[in-house]
């Protein structure tokens, strides 16, 4: 496997990143327990029949997210496919509407109309949320088309897994972003696998951050384990696209320890293929780590923080089961935007 995380001791952290702040750091570690409690969570009340439909989980990618919403500014724009939820609580949603859409009430983001896959938040700039393989890689495109017309500052974080970097539109966008120099962070989150097929079963050329070449696109590989570094590379994309140098691809190395939904028994890996990720790349894990090697904190406002933690998601859930199911007049509504 090419550049996943290695695990991670102080001095080696020191060497790969610049250390952030001991704030900043913890607020990393506390954004990705989130998303990591969140999913946990779902996945318990999906496992009672509570949450229908598809529903994908982003237990082991959340460095990715969180790292990269550490680089974001106010008005910068994220899009995503499926896997969604860590995109949406990484960019300030609350997770109790998110949770409330996945259990199908009122209180969600869509109403209960959406689910997993259709959330979005014009407040906090997500605009989905995409069930249609690499479709959002175009939609976010367009973003960064609105930003650049509009002569905003702003960039766009479009995110798209391994399998949709083999969708013809991909190639089109990155086209079109290219040539008109529109400041969209193409992140790939090589999670390996494309539902059971792995990159290197589908992908002529596996090295995803070489796929813009041919269009003049710069791409960097970056240990998607480690939210240090891809803070760091995140902070040289955004800066390349503010200053007006068009697109950049970030092929994030990453991994999904969960089936790709909820109903895949994931029997194309061995349990010690993901056993070894869990033990040795841990995302979570490595921020603890550095943490307390560094001295930056102690046991004792790490624990402070799982608390907190795990009071929002109890919160959240209870919210999602509390939540009334939308009344049928609702069918009717939100088809078409209403002036
Ligand atoms: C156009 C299209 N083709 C096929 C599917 C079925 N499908 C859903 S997810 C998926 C795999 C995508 O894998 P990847 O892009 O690596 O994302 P990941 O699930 O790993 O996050 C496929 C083939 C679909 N939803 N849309
Ligand atoms: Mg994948």
């Amino acid at each position: 496997m090419a550049k996943a995380g290695k695990a991670v001791d102080a001095t080696a952290a020191k060497k790969a990143a610049k250390l952030p702040q001991a704030d900043e750091m913890l607020g990393y570690y506390r954004d990705m327990l989130l998303i990591r409690r969140f999913e946990e969570k779902a996945g318990q009340l999906y496992g009672m029949g509570l949450i229908g439909g598809f529903c994908h989980l982003y237990i082991g990618q959340e460095a990715v997210v969180v790292g990269l919403q550490a680089c974001a500014k106010l008005g910068d724009a994220v899009i995503t496919s499926y896997r969604d939820h860590g995109h949406m609580l990484a960019t300030g949603m609350d997770p109790k509407g998110v949770m409330a859409e996945l259990t199908g009430r009122i209180g969600g983001y869509s109403k209960g109309k959406g689910g997993s896959m259709h959330m979005f938040s014009r407040e906090k700039h997500f605009y989905g949320g995409h069930g249609i393989v690499g479709a959002q890689v175009p939609l976010g495109t367009g973003l960064a088309f609105s930003q650049k017309y509009k002569k905003t500052d702003n960039v766009t974080f479009c995110y798209f897994g391994d399998g949709s970097a083999n969708q013809g539109q991909v190639y089109e966008s990155f086209n079109m972003a290219e040539l008109w120099k529109l400041p969209v962070i193409y992140v790939i989150e090589n999670n390996q696998y494309a539902m059971g097929t792995s990159v290197s079963r589908s992908s002529a050329q596996p090295a995803l951050y070489k796929r813009g070449e041919s269009f003049g696109i710069t791409g960097r590989q970056v240990d998607g384990m480690s939210v240090l570094a891809v803070k760091e590379a995140g902070e040289e994309a955004v800066a390349w696209c503010r200053a007006g140098k068009g697109p950049i691809i970030l092929e994030m190395m990453t991994y999904r320890y969960r089936g790709h939904s909820m109903s895949d028994p994931a029997k194309y890996r061995s349990k010690d293929e993901v056993n070894k990720m869990r033990s040795e790349h841990d995302p979570i894990d490595q921020a603890r780590n550095v943490l307390l090697t560094s001295k930056m904190t102690d046991e004792d406002a790490l624990k402070a923080v799982d608390k907190e933690v795990k009071d929002i998601i109890q919160k959240a859930a209870d919210f999602a089961q509390e939540s009334p199911e939308p009344d049928p007049s609702e069918l009717w509504t939100d088809v078409y935007v209403e002036a």
